[in-house]
């Protein structure tokens, strides 16, 4: 079913929670909610249900979670019925499966698509907050739950001269959805992250030329995707409770396949001989997927066991890639593998052997300006007639902050942050009560299976919000004791790795002018499950609970 909002009149009045955004958080909190008997509208800026697999339809768009792992774990009855057709699903698939969980459980009557929020003003006389959306909607909530998404607001760079492009211009992130058809054509792709390298090989079987703008090269490790094996698909489904359980406990929320031979090897890479360690990282690159960085224990945190892990990928690259200059080009050399988002390919590398390919490197000469024709680098114009911006998002805190979210005393989120994001295990954040974040900064969001980290939040979010009702309290606000803490934890664990070295979206490195702070929480999901679950069973510890002084109760705490 396709929602339609258009004729929908705007809502006012007073209810018990809003929700912003109906991507995989979004969905499962307002399952949540309702579960509690609270009243909950959610605005969603999209057409339907989905987010992120709603907006990123380009070519070659997929999970690299394996599907048995990147679902919702919170219903058996879901996941037993539930079939997916290949090892990680392409996009069109998981809206699909979005769409069905949404009609499962009747979610669209509480949802408002193609409605941006446009303010949340917290009224401290009543513990509310007013939220404002684009299309005139007016409505007082106690609780306000951002599921905004942490890679939701695409950017484009502003290129000069971009205006005066006289073909068309696409980003990965807001994809046309009747598709686009690049036959015949000379296509531009600017940036070679996760999304330009599952674009490009699709794009380059399809455009007459293809020309590839590279400022970073990436590692990528090939997925080995195909059909979903029934036997592999029936021995998850056979314990899929027990598996999920122990996903849960792992550092990144994924359990990396059944048998021992991919799992997380708990040896150092500089422990065992060299012929070893080419053995292993020889037989993960070809079960293929994000296992290969857990071939070792030290990866992450150690540069000299990393750069056994990156030589290795270089020698991938230059057995792949005919041309040793391309091969030389597309090898990641100065920062560590893993410290940018690890990429997970579909015949990445071997696209650069077809003679319709060619690579600009934009590091030692930028893109000078965007022209008429295409696209100009040192005084060169590269004609094209189609540019893709594969140039990623304002990752974390961009949603966020393109709403003007203003707490106690009128002060902004974007003003509370100005010198990086700042939460309570990315919860929430002092100033803001009753103001709650799905994988907010701070917390493990981006670095594991995020599905399993959205279950967790709404999870704890809906004990708490529960919690809170029943002793009486209308606001809930982190401390700015227990705020200050977490936020010098997350970065002593973040600077315990090698992940500050890299100019990444994790550093808020992408985006001119933004606070380079390591952002998410490094120390584990399983870890950071623990530490949110002692936080409970203390009482909210960190978390002040009080009433209203409209309502003329004394505070709860
Ligand atoms: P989103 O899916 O981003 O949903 C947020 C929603 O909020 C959006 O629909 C947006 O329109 C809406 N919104 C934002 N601001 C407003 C506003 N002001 N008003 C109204 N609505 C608003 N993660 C993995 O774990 N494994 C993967 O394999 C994986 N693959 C990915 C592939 C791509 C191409 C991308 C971009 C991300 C991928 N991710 C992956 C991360 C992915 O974002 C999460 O897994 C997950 O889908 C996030 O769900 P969410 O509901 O938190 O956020
Ligand atoms: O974005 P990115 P993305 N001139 O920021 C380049 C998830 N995801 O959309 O590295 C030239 O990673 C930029 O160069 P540099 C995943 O979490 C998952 O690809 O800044 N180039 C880089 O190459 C991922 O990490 C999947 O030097 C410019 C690229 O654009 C996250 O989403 C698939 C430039 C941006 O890469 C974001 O990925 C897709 C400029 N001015 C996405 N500005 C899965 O497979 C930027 N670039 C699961």
């Amino acid at each position: 079913m396709q929602a339609s909002a258009k004729s929908r009149a705007a809502d006012t009045g007073a209810i018990d929670a809003v929700i912003v955004g109906a991507g995989f958080a979004g969905m499962y909190m307002l399952h949540r909610l309702r579960g509690l008997g609270l009243s909950v509208r959610v605005y969603e800026a999209a057409g339907d249900v989905g987010g992120t697999w709603w907006w990123n339809r380009y070519p070659g768009a997929r999970c690299d979670v394996e599907s048995m792992q990147y679902s919702y774990a919170f219903s058996d009855a879901l996941q037993q019925a539930w079939r997916w057709s290949e090892r990680f699903s392409a996009q069109p698939e998981i809206l699909r499966y979005a769409a069905h969980v949404a009609d499962k459980l009747d979610l669209r009557r509480d949802i408002s698509f193609e409605t941006r929020v446009t303010t949340a003003h917290f009224d401290e006389a009543s513990d509310r907050w007013l939220i404002e959306t684009d299309r005139g909607d007016r409505v007082a909530a106690r609780w306000c739950i951002m599921a905004t998404g942490c890679l939701s607001a695409a950017r484009t760079p502003d290129f000069p001269g971009l205006a005066d492009f006289g073909g068309t211009t696409y980003h990965t992130g807001q994809w046309p959805h009747e598709g686009v058809d690049f036959s015949g054509q000379r296509v531009a792709v600017i940036g070679t992250g996760s999304s330009g390298i599952q674009a490009i090989p699709v794009i380059a079987e399809q455009a007459a030329h293809l020309t590839v703008f590279q400022r970073t090269p990436n590692y990528s490790i090939p997925s080995r995707n195909g059909p979903m094996d029934d036997a592999y698909e029936n021995s998850w489904k056979r314990d899929y409770p027990a598996y999920r359980a122990q996903a849960r406990r792992m550092r990144t929320g994924i359990l990396y396949g059944l048998d021992a031979l991919y799992g997380v090897n708990d040896q150092s890479a500089l422990e065992v001989s060299p012929e070893e360690r080419q053995r292993l990282y020889t037989t993960r690159w070809a079960a293929g997927g994000v296992a290969f960085m857990a071939a070792f224990n030290d990866l992450i945190v150690s540069q000299e066991a990393n750069d056994t892990a990156a030589e290795f990928v270089r020698a991938q690259i230059r057995a792949t890639v005919h041309d040793p200059r391309v091969a030389e080009l597309l090898a990641p050399r100065d920062y560590p593998i893993g410290t940018k988002r690890i990429c997970v390919d579909t015949n990445y590398f071997e696209t650069f052997n077809r003679a319709n390919v060619t690579l600009v490197d934009v590091r030692t000469t930028p893109i000078e300006s965007i022209t008429a024709m295409g696209v100009r680098v040192g005084g060169v114009d590269h004609a094209v007639d189609s540019i893709v911006f594969a140039t990623g998002f304002d990752a974390m805190t961009g949603a966020l902050n393109n709403i003007d979210i203003r707490g106690r005393a009128a002060r902004t989120l974007v003003d509370k942050w100005t010198e990086g994001p700042r939460t309570y295990l990315g919860l929430m954040a002092a100033g803001f009560p009753n103001l709650f974040m799905i994988t907010g900064p701070g917390s493990p969001s981006v670095l594991s299976n995020m599905i399993v980290s959205i279950e967790q939040h709404v999870d704890w979010l809906a004990d708490c919000i529960g919690h809170a009702r029943a002793r009486g309290a209308t606001a809930v606000e982190a401390t700015q004791a227990a705020e200050d803490g977490w936020v010098a934890l997350v970065d002593e664990v973040g600077h315990r790795t090698l992940y500050p070295k890299a100019n990444s979206w994790y550093m808020g490195a992408n985006i001119p002018g933004k606070a380079r702070v390591f952002m998410p929480y490094i120390g584990g999901v399983g870890t950071y499950r623990e530490i949110c679950d002692d936080v409970a069973a203390k009482g909210y510890e960190g978390l002040r609970f009080s009433a209203a002084r409209a309502t003329g109760s004394a505070a709860a705490e």
